[in-house]
This record gives structure tokens, sequence and C-alpha cells, in this order.
């Protein structure tokens, strides 16, 4: 019988990473899952190392201890964070990269994930149904460092065959994990101040319309690609992905449906300059033609399965 794959997950810990794991898990089984971040959680379930994305040598040996195959890293820090520390930001966002490109370019893994992100784009872009490929000038240390991460993408496929699979998220929102210092963060807060307080004060303006995706969907697009037939895998760079998009106003309004005492006001900060150089929604049809991408969740169903799960938590 073939053995499964085994898979590492570097940043198992963050908004992405910890309900990946988990839906790895449930897949793929615990053992032939591991997780592993810079800290280690305080419980741990399933195989779990403590790594540091920037200690290549370190990396090497937990692939090398554990018969790692294929490797999400989804250790970066994110668009608002890294603009407080843009230098280190920078040095984790490519360091990082490099390490595992570097393991799939001596042969030792055989697959990557790496996460984009919608903040490749930048003020020049064609804010509305912006295409897969189209002028590229981010603004922040967060976009250009994606970016960057892109333009390797392609340059190690081409020059050495390494088979890195990526996708440009858009803002995530779900009830599993709390976000970790975007600028689309106010898309998961506002829930949970919903639930706790019955208001909210956004900092972004009514009219700042982004990109979303329910986590779920997202989850499901990572390991569909990850999982696709190498030949489906067109766009090596990093493929623009779509869930749903809205302004902070009808956010608001979507849950005052079912909540109709919940109360908004706006206070928009820094982050409001970094979501009005962003688009306000993407085409993703080449993720859709390439390897089948649909989603499942509009934003009603989306504040529906929010609403739902903060209210009663399991
Ligand atoms: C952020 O806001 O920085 C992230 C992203 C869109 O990549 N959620």
């Amino acid at each position: 019988m073939e053995s499964e794959t085994k898979i590492l997950v570097i940043g198992a810990l963050g908004q992405v990473g910890s309900e990946l794991v988990e839906t790895l898990r449930e897949k793929h089984g615990i053992d032939n899952v591991v997780a592993s971040d810079i800290r280690k959680p305080d419980h741990v379930v399933g195989p779990f190392e403590v790594l540091d994305v920037m200690d290549a040598e370190a990396i090497k040996q937990i692939v090398l201890k554990h018969n790692i195959k294929h490797v999400y890293n989804l250790a970066a820090l994110l668009s608002a964070t890294a603009e407080k520390n843009p230098e280190f930001a920078w040095k984790l966002n490519m360091e990082g990269h490099f390490n595992v490109l570097n393991l799939a370019k001596e042969g030792i893994i055989d697959r990557i994930f790496w996460p984009s992100s919608i903040a490749v784009f930048g003020p020049t872009t064609p804010l509305d149904n912006t295409p897969q490929d189209c002028i590229m000038d981010p603004s922040t240390v967060y976009g250009i460092s994606k970016l960057a991460g892109e333009r390797w993408n392609q340059y190690y496929f081409e020059k050495y065959g390494v088979d890195v699979r990526s996708i440009r998220y858009p803002g995530l929102v779900g009830y599993k994990s709390l976000p970790g210092g975007g600028t689309t963060d106010y898309a998961v807060d506002i829930f949970h101040q919903a639930v706790k307080q019955g208001r909210y004060t956004c900092f972004l303006n009514s009219d700042t319309k982004l990109p979303m995706i329910y986590s779920g969907d997202a989850i499901r697009a990572t390991i569909e690609i990850m999982e696709a037939p190498k030949e489906n895998i067109k766009v090596r760079s990093s493929y623009n992905l779509a869930g749903m998009s809205f302004d902070p106003a009808e956010l608001a309004s979507a849950i005052q449906k079912q909540m109709p005492e919940f109360e908004m006001a706006y206070e928009p900060d820094f982050r409001q300059g970094i979501a009005a150089s962003w688009p306000n929604c993407i085409d993703d049809s080449a993720a859709r033609n390439d390897w089948n991408w649909n989603p499942a969740y509009d934003t009603n169903s989306l504040v529906e399965v929010m609403l739902e799960n903060l209210r009663q938590p399991a």
C-alpha cells in the first residue's frame, strides 16, 4: 500500500495555520501532518515542532526527521504589523520563503504552498475586477515582500523545476481563529464585538470595499491547489482568489438583518490608507479554469455562519 505524503505546516498557530492543520489532519491523519511555529502552544495535539522559519538548518532537520515531502509555509508578518517594523518584516517574509524554496531546489521536498495576498496590488492597479495580470505597485512592505516572493516562485519554477503553488489571499474571515495584524482584520473583529457588545468601531471608512473570503473556503482552496495535478497549475507566481466583496457599511447591514440592535461607528486609522490601495473585487477566472476553484460562501452566508458559531461557542 502507498504510504501517505508527510506534510509540514510552518506558522501553524496563526489564523490560516490553525484551521489548515485541523483540516489536513482530518483528511490525512494526525501523524502525517507536522505542525510547527516559533512558539509552543499551551496544549499540543499531534506532532509539533518549535521552528524559526529563518533558521534554514532547523527546517532541514525537521523535514529529514519526519520525511516531509509537502511544506505549507505560512509564517509572515501581515500588512498592518509589518508597517510597524518594515526591516524585520522583509527579513522574515523573504528569508523564510527562500529557506523553503531551497529545500525543494535541493530535491529534499517536492511541493510547496506559499500564500501571497491582494496586498501585491497598489494604487494604480485597476481596482474593480482586478485581473490576474496587471500593474502591481504595492505600497506596503508586506505587499512588496509578497510581490517579490511571487517573482521568486516563478524563477524557482522555471530555473529549477520547483513545484511551488500560491494563492493571493483576500481578507480571511472565520470563527475558529483570530486574525493577526492585517488590514482586513476588522471583518473578523466586528463579529466578536457584535456578539459581546452589540456595537463595533471600525478602523476603515464605511465605503472601503475589499475582497474577502470565508476561512473554510480559503482552507479548501489551499488544499485544492496543492492536490491539483501538476499540469493544471499554469500560474506559478500566484493565483487571484475571490470569495465575496463588501465594505464595512454593507457588512454592518448584513449583520443588522440578524441583529437589528447592532451599531457601527467609524474611526479610520493608518490602515485606511493601506485598504484604499487594494482592489475592491478580484477576477479569479484563472483559478476557476485551471483547478476548478469555486467559493461556497457569500456575504449573507458568511454572516450566518459567523454569528451562529460565535453566539454558541463549541
Ligand atoms: C492583511 O490584511 O494583511 C491580510 C491580507 C489581505 O493579506 N489579511
